[in-house]
Formats: C-alpha cells, structure tokens, sequence
C-alpha cells in the first residue's frame, strides 16, 4: 500500500464550484447522477490536460463532458482513478456522471450504506468517493444541490445539507425532495438520510434574533429519548454565542440517530449523523455518564459548524486543526455545563492513560502526522486528545482574552477557506502581537516529554529554586526531541496549608505560569521565610509526565490543602500510585501485604469532608485504573497491578466500613430523572462506596446491591449494582443478568452495557463468558456498537483476562480482527490495537502478542487499515 506524505501536498489542479446530485434510491442499486462544474484552479503550478477523479467501488454506466458523451478511449478506469484524458483549459466546463451503487453490500459504513432500514451517508474522511467519482479532499469546497428520490413507504423522510427547495410526487408511489446547501463545503461534509423517520422539533432564538428550527430524527421507538439531545442541542448553540461569539448560520439544524455507526457522529453541514449512543437518554436507559456524554458530542459536532465546516481543513494532515480546536471547545463546555473541577479530572484522566501510551507505543505520531498509508486510522486520541491539550496550552499562554481574540482573527480571516494548523497559529499571534515559534514543536513533535524536578530552599535567603529539565523519549522516526515551550501552572502552600505568595520577576502572585523553553531551566522565588509545598502543573497546564519526589505525608498534606482542585485529586491518586506499587513489589517478592495507614487516614478524611462538590469527593475516592498503573511500569504486571489494587480496595473498605456505609445511606434517595449536579452527584458518591462495600463479599452488601438493582428506576443505579454483583461472588449474580437482559433486550444500547459489563468482569471464566457471547443471538459483528461492547471491551478494558498468559486473549482477537478486516477494516484496525503495545509485557506475553500480530499481517487481502496498524506495531 501507498504511504501519503504531507511534505508532497500540492494545491488541486481542478476546482468544482458547483455540484449536482441526483439519487435515485434503492437499497441494492441506488443510481447517481453527478453534474460537476470545473474549472482549472489559478493556484495550481500543474499544466496536465487531463482530469483525475476519484472513485471506488463504483459502477459506471456514462460519462459526458459539456454535453457531449465521452467514448472509452476518452478516458481511463484506473483503480481508484477516472482520468478523463483531455478537459478545456481555458475556460469552466461541465462533467456529468451517471454511476450505480449497492448500499446494502456496503458493511464498511463508509459512503451511502443501509443501517436497519435507513439509508445514510459517511463521508469524512474519503468516503464520498465511495459515492460518485470527484476531487474527494477537503480543500476543495463545492456548492451542493441534492435531489433525493425514492420510495414513500419505504423512505417518506429524504433528507441532505442546507435547506429544502423543491419536493413532489411521482409514479409507482415514489417522491423526491430537492436540498440545496449556500455554503460551499467539502465533500466530507456531504450528506443524505432517506428512512421511516420520526421527526422531534423545536427551535432556537440565535443572538441576532434569527429563528433556528430544530429536527432530531429518530426511529418511531425512540421518540421519547431525544428530549436531553435537543436540550443539549439549545445549550451548546447558545455557550457559542456567549463564549466564541459565534452564531449558527443555516435556519435548519438537523440530527439523525443511526445504530451503524464507525464513530461517535459526524459533523456534516446542516445534518449531523449521530450514533444512537450519542443522541438516545431517557434516565431508565441512560447513565448519568451517558447524559453527560450525549450533551458532549452534541456540543462537540455542533461547535464543528465554525470549527470545521466554516473554517476547513487544507489536507488530512491538518485533521487536528479542527479536531483538536473542537474537543478544546467540546471539554470547555461541559466544563461549563457540569463542574470544570470534574471535567477536567476526566479528561486528564482519559489523556494519560490511553493517549499516552499511545505516544509511547509503536503507534506513536505528532498532532499532525506526517505520513500516512490510510487517514482512517490518524482519528487518534493523539490528533483529538492531545491536539485539545495544545490549544488549552495556548489558551493558557495568551489568557482567556488573547485567545479569544485570536480565535475571532481566525474565524473572520479564513473563513470559507480550508487552511492550516499554522494559519491558526499566526492568528493567534497576530492577534495578540506576540511569537509563538518554539510552541510550534508540539504540532510536530511526537511522545510526552518528562519534566523532571528538583527543588532546594535555601533557609538564609529564603528562597526557594526549583530546576526542571525537560526530555522527550524516542518516537518512530523522531530519534531526537527538541526541547517544547510548556506552560508549567505553580503555587505555593505554606505549612498550614493556606497560599504561599509566590514573589518572581518583581510580581507577586497566588499562582503564576512558568515558561519552560529550555531542557534544564532553574526558576528562583524569594521572600519565603519557611519552605513551601510546591503544587506544580496545577489543572494539568501540559499533556507531559511530571516526575517529582514526594513523600507520602506531603502527597497527604496536598490532598488535604491544594486550593487547585486538579492538584488536589492528583496527591491523591500519587499516593495510591505509591502505596500500590509498595505491594506490587511485595507481591512479586511473596513478601505479605500490608496497607500504609497514610491512605487509609487519607481516605477517611476524603469521606468524611464532602466539600460540596460530591461527584468531586467521588473522584478522590477512586483508585488510579489498572491502565494507568500498567502505565508507570517499565514491564507490566497485569496480575501483580490488579492484586495490589484489589487488596487496597478490599482493606480500605474493610477499615473504613462505617464510613462507606454511612455515606451510602445518606446519599440512596430515590432521584431517577433528576439530572442537576447535586442529584448526579448523590448517586456518584453513594455508588462509589456501593463499589467498595462490594469488595466485602458479605451478606448484607450482597443484600444492599440485590435491592439497589431491583428497585432503581434509573439506569445509573441499576448498573451501579449490576457492576457490584457481577464483580463479586454474589449468589445472585447468573439470575441478576438474565433479568437485566430480558428487561432491556429491546434497547440495543442497554445490551451493548450488558456485553460490556461481562467483557470486563474480572471474575475468573470472563474469556469462556466471552467466547459464549459471541454466539449469542444479540450479538452481531455488523454493528459497530456491538463489537465494541464485547470485543473492544474485553481486549482494552479487562487487563487482567485479555493479558492471559497462556495467549487465548491475544489469539480470540487476531480471529475476530481477521474477521471484522473484511466487513468493516475501520472497526477491524481499531481492534488491533490492543495487540500494539506488545513490547510492554513480558518475554513469553510479548512473543504471543507478536507472533498473532505477525499472523495477521501475513493474511491475504488485509486492508489497507489493518495492514498499517498491525505492521507498524510489529515494526
Ligand atoms: N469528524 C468526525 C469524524 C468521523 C469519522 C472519521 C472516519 C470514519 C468515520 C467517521 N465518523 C465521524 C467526528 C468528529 O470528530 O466530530
Ligand atoms: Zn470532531
């Protein structure tokens, strides 16, 4: 397969201000007829006579330009490629395509496919081309009018971008409906929805007065699951105004709900595309997790109107541009929305334990990569979750208003453009006058660079010099790091815990941003009488692994006092970190275990000092994820990580028995479908201590979950107790899940959980379960959902089974890879990658993780996806 490099971008030959689709829609032969008009691109240095246009698995009946049908000799079929041989120079011309496509043989979910009885489109990142032929990249931005026909019965709903023009009715109970979009867009944006749709309305009131209306699309049964999609819908339209200044422009917003779906949903102007699990909540179905999530991605792909589809990307390799841009937006909205304090405690959180070791894997790239053999794969946690990281950098070196004036720079200067990450950048510096060419690594520079820390307080002068060196390890291809410009947030605690004034560079201050550009930099504060306890990176101000000595007692101390909330949660879980790998070491020397009474005093004070945030106070009570702890292990453990683990549970809950229960107690009141965050956080807290009361394994918590599953009436409860019963050796636990499974079999989503909730058990038979699953009748390798509840989540989510040593887990996954590569190679390559940290584990793991890595690349006929993944793992 061919790799794309960025350095070889060159502007397009051609360009197509106007196109014309018509579909006539069928399920297995849906006929398109493309009217194109070109013309040669001014900026284009090329002078070929000929035309290429890119297509697959298209059929072709004809092909006319201006009118004229061309003969075989006139043009080629080459692979992927229509080159039409000669096309006017000198002036516009016309190209009109008549092609013929199967939706229903389509199980990739890339171009125009069928998901249940609806047909819809995935265009992003080239899948138009699976549509009709065309100049299928992002800087070309194009006009589009669509008709839609089809059948009344079968799709009375035909919907596309922009606004309705046109409809009528035909012969044969047939009818058609004509769209036309005012923007120009890239074709990635394009698309249709033809299907038996019910329609939810509403309306928004923008800034400017102008009326929105509001449709989210759903099938007739989940009407009554939409009303929290629509609400989140109005809050992100109106947090754009207040915090970007920005207004939506079309006076339609649509949104449809599919259960086939690659991703999250798709951003498309005018008609968003939305897996269900994004749109559907009501409190029986949906966890507050849920809700919180629904409300993110919702905000997410409508903040993409200006950060993406009105501002576009040049190429793929831009992809964070409006990526990263967005999720910043997406995380600060929530943040709004729900508390900052949490949020970010989440996103961090997600950011190191699964993007860092991507940066630290075979896989690992910058936020915009330089190469690529397939674009699919790049939708990385480090383009979007890293990406976001860089411009929260930038928001935190220019400050909320600089940024903001160089975000409206960036709207109004490019606007209708598909540009850069460095057209961003210089936005940002022009607006605010000020040079930003050594930050500028981070969009180039791959891995987490490891600040180090030393500190010295020199009691004479009273002052206190923190040095901090800088390093990055290693990436593919990048042997060597250049040191980053990274904002590094500090404050100071004096010994009663309140703030040290931090007096540097004749200011005096309760926290600053130190500017570390160099690879050792020493920073010197004065007037300090007595030494402080440093809060370094305070609200984690740069995606980068902080190394810092630190006793138990002044992690306590921290946990105890830290004014910044981020900080606070972080002494906490370095002192679990601490405390579990003690009993790691113990563990792997058959030395007995014993729990260092810092954490449980830690602990008790944590439950017994809500603070007023609860889903806060639920935080500091969870123990860092295995992940995260496979994370600071040169070799992992999994066995070792999750014995430790457990045992800490296990002794906290046992030593602080009371006080879990009594906080459980407090906060079990029956608040199904309140969703504010005191009740959200009620029932934080309380399932929190549900799940350490479990680790009791005694009657009366298996009592407590029976009646927490039983009675709950909102499904953050109900899987709260399931979750505590299938972890545990509950008698009732085969019963609990059948009844769970016969109360919720219509709702896909629920089942999904359900797969879920057994994949990642660490109960011992988890893999047969497993392997019983996958011939369950629910269970369907076509939709995405389901395979990534069961087999995404066995092998990404369950450490401790996946990592067998006997490699039954590394073999199941390379089968259902090898099976998946054919019907959907985006969904397959995901999957892969829990064979790609191979190196990470021991010699017999790291042998059986390659040896079904090397098998998988030595199939024929694997995609192009798979093929990048699995070879670059092994490389
Ligand atoms: N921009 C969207 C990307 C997307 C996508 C990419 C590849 C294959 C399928 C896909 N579905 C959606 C999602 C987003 O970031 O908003
Ligand atoms: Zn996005």
């Amino acid at each position: 397969p061919q790799t794309v490099f960025l350095k070889d971008y060159t502007p397009p030959e051609y360009l197509i201000d106007q196109v014309e689709l018509n579909f006539d829609l069928h399920e297995q032969r849906t006929q398109v007829r493309s009217i194109l008009n070109l013309r040669r691109n001014p900026q284009s240095q090329e002078r070929s006579a000929a035309l290429t246009l890119l297509g697959e698995e298209l059929q072709l009946v004809s092909i006319a330009i201006d009118g004229q049908p061309l003969e075989q000799s006139q043009y080629l079929l080459d692979g992927e490629a229509l080159i039409v041989h000669e096309v006017p120079q000198d002036r516009p011309f016309q190209i009109v395509i008549e092609n013929i496509i199967n939706p229903q043989a389509n199980t990739a979910l890339e171009g125009l496919y069928l998901s249940s009885s609806m047909l819809c489109t995935q265009c992003e990142a080239q899948g138009f081309r699976k549509i009709t032929w065309f100049l299928d990249r992002p800087d070309v931005m194009s006009r589009f009018k669509t008709t839609l026909t089809g059948d009344k019965s079968k799709y009375p709903v035909l919907l596309s971008n922009g606004n309705k023009v046109g409809q009528g009715e035909l012969e044969n109970n047939r009818h058609w409906v004509s769209w036309e979009d005012p923007f120009a867009k890239p074709c990635y944006l394009f698309a249709l929805v033809a299907g038996q749709l019910e329609c939810v309305a509403d309306e928004f009131v923008t800034m400017s007065g102008r009326r929105i209306a509001l449709e989210i699309f759903v099938e007739k049964h989940n009407v009554d699951k939409c009303a929290h999609a629509m609400q989140s819908l109005k809050n992100a339209m109106r947090w754009d105004e207040e915090t970007y200044g920005l207004e939506y422009d079309l006076d339609l917003y649509m949104i449809v709900a599919v259960d086939h779906f690659n991703m999250g949903a798709m951003e498309n102007k005018g008609l968003n595309v939305f897996n269900t699990k994004f749109v559907l909540a009501r409190p029986d179905t949906a966890t507050d997790s849920d809700y919180e999530h629904i409300e993110g991605v919702i905000g997410h792909e409508y903040f993409h109107n200006w950060s993406g589809n009105r501002v576009t990307c040049r190429d793929w390799f831009q992809l964070s541009l409006k990526e990263g841009f967005t999720v910043f937006r997406d995380q600060q909205f929530s943040g709004d929305r729900t508390s900052p304090a949490v949020k970010r405690i989440e996103d961090v959180n997600a950011l190191r334990t699964r993007q860092f070791a991507e940066d630290a894997g075979p896989l690992a790239h910058p936020i915009r990569p330089e190469a690529y053999i397939e674009i699919n794969n790049f939708y990385t946690l480090t383009v979007y979750e890293k990406g976001a990281e860089v411009v929260r950098m930038l928001h935190t070196l220019l400050g909320a208003a600089g940024f903001r004036k160089g975000c409206d720079l960036y709207f109004q200067r490019h606007d209708g453009q598909a540009v850069t990450c460095e057209d961003f950048v210089k936005a940002l510096e022009d607006a605010n006058g000020v040079e930003l060419e050594q930050f500028r690594r981070w969009y180039s520079q791959a891995g987490t660079p490891v600040l180090t820390v030393g500190q010295q307080y020199d009691a004479e002068s009273q002052q206190l010099h923190l040095t901090i060196q800088q390093s990055c390890p290693p990436t593919p291809n990048q042997p060597v790091k250049a040191p980053l410009h990274i904002p590094v947030k500090l404050g100071l605690l004096a010994a009663d815990g309140s703030a040290a004034t931090i007096h540097y560079n004749g200011s005096s201050q309760a926290e600053i941003t130190l500017n570390v550009t160099e690879a050792e930099q020493t920073f010197s504060f004065a007037k300090l009488p007595q030494q402080p306890v440093v809060s370094l990176l305070r609200g984690f101000s740069a995606p980068v692994t902080l190394k810092m000595e630190r006793s138990l007692d002044e992690l306590a101390f921290l946990l105890r006092h830290d004014s910044d909330t981020f900080n606070r949660w972080e002494a906490g879980q370095q002192l679990a970190v601490q405390v579990i790998f003690k009993l790691i070491d113990a563990i792997e020397l058959s030395r007995p275990l014993q729990l260092e009474p810092v954490i449980v005093d830690a602990y008790r004070s944590v439950l017994t000092d809500s603070g007023g945030d609860l889903s806060y106070q639920a935080l500091l009570l969870a123990l860092p994820e295995e992940s995260y702890l496979s994370g600071q292990m040169a070799i992992i453990d999994v066995e070792a990580i999750h014995q430790a683990r457990e045992f800490v549970k296990k002794t906290l809950a046992e030593q602080l028995h009371a006080e879990f229960k009594q906080l459980y107690v407090q906060h079990h009141l029956d608040e199904s479908g309140i969703f504010d965050a005191g009740a959200v956080g009620r029932r934080r807290l309380k399932n929190a201590c549900l799940s350490y009361l479990s680790k009791l394994e005694n009657e009366d918590v298996y009592h407590i979950a029976e009646q927490q599953f039983y009675s709950a009436r909102n499904m953050t409860d109900q899987m709260a107790a399931l979750s505590a019963i299938v972890n545990s050796n509950h008698p009732a636990k085969a019963r609990s899940l059948d009844s769970f499974y016969m109360q919720w079999r219509q709702e896909a989503l629920v089942i999904d959980k359900w797969f879920t909730l057994q994949a990642t058990s660490s109960m011992p038979n988890t893999f047969a379960t497993v392997q019983a699953l996958m011939k369950h009748p629910a269970f369907d390798m076509k939709t995405p959902n389901r395979v990534r509840s069961l087999i995404g989540a066995f092998s990404q989510a369950n450490p401790l089974h996946f990592h067998a040593i006997n490699g039954e887990g590394y073999r199941f996954l390379a089968d259902q890879v090898l099976a998946l590569n054919t019907l959907n190679p985006q969904i397959a390559s995901r999957m892969v990658t829990g064979l790609a940290q191979w190196r990470r584990y021991d010699a017999a793991r790291q042998g059986l993780m390659k040896q079904q890595l090397q098998r998988i690349v030595a199939t024929e006929h694997l995609s192009k996806d798979v093929y990048e993944i699995a070879s670059k793992s092994l490389a």
